[in-house]
């Protein structure tokens, strides 16, 4: 049986031809520790989706992990929602993630189960949705596709039904932006990873993770439809919104 908690050491050594980083099976194989050692407040912001599950998960609907990795939120879900016959359904394009993440739940005893599908969230319908989570996956998705994922999501909800989109942000402001950096490194020195691991995760991440600023992100989940739409957390350059339709 393969460990739980395996450190992230992935940049550890110096890499030749450093290519751009992919959700493979490396990386599942670390990245709880990588995860909470890289997003400041992720935690936080996990623990509290299972209180907005418990105000916003309606009986007889879909609740939607997007993005779920190793199921972090999905066994929140399975944890919090107790509205009776609530599908829980999460959503990942890595083989690697999808693997390791049933894996995980099979070993975790619930009364409810979860659905997991290997596939693009871009490819799923959505529908009958009272819950629709997305932490920290839209940044992964090119920007051009992003309005069209939001508009399916907010199709797909149920009227009173719930989206939350958590993001890494890009600040408008350049001393802002600069020094929010700054303070994301120091995080992540803070909990033991090298400058020589800073440099090559941020250079492999180039092109992959494009952060945007929060004005944008407000103005595209309006553009989907969303009317009431909140900041409801932010640790630096990390933030989630609650949008309501
Ligand atoms: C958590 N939500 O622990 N379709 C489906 N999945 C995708 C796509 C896509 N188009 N693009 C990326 N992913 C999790 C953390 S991690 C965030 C989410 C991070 C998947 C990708 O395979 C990865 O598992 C996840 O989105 C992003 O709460 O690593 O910073």
């Amino acid at each position: 049986m393969s460990n739980n908690n395996q450190k992230d050491r992935l940049y550890a050594q110096p890499i030749n031809g450093l290519g751009q980083f992919a959700f493979d099976a490396n990386v599942a194989r670390v990245f709880p520790d990588m995860i909470s050692r890289s997003v400041p407040g992720y935690a936080a912001v996990t623990e509290m989706i299972g209180v907005l599950a418990g105000k916003y998960a309606q009986a007889n609907s879909r609740c939607y992990d997007l993005g779920c990795s190793l199921g972090a939120v999905t066994q929140i879900l399975l944890e919090r929602i107790e509205q009776p016959h609530c599908h829980i359904i999460g959503v990942d394009n890595s083989p690697a993630m999808v693997e390791r993440c049933c894996e995980l739940l099979n070993r975790t005893p619930h009364a409810h189960t979860a659905e997991i599908i290997c596939a693009d969230v871009r490819d799923i319908h959505i529908e009958r949705a009272s819950l629709v989570v997305m932490n920290f996956t839209l940044q992964f998705i090119e920007p051009d596709a992003r309005l069209d994922v939001l508009r399916a999501i907010y199709q797909g909800l149920l009227p009173g039904g719930a989206f939350v989109l958590s993001e890494k942000i890009q600040f408008q402001d350049t001393e802002q932006q600069q020094d929010f950096s700054e303070l994301h490194v120091e995080f992540k020195r803070s909990h033991g990873y090298s400058e020589l691991e800073i440099s090559q995760k941020r250079a492999a991440l180039e092109n992959v993770l494009i952060a945007e600023p929060v004005e944008q992100h407000i103005q595209r989940l309006r553009d989907a439809g969303f009317s009431r739409v909140y900041l409801w957390f932010q640790c630096l350059n990390f933030v989630s919104f609650l949008a309501i339709k």
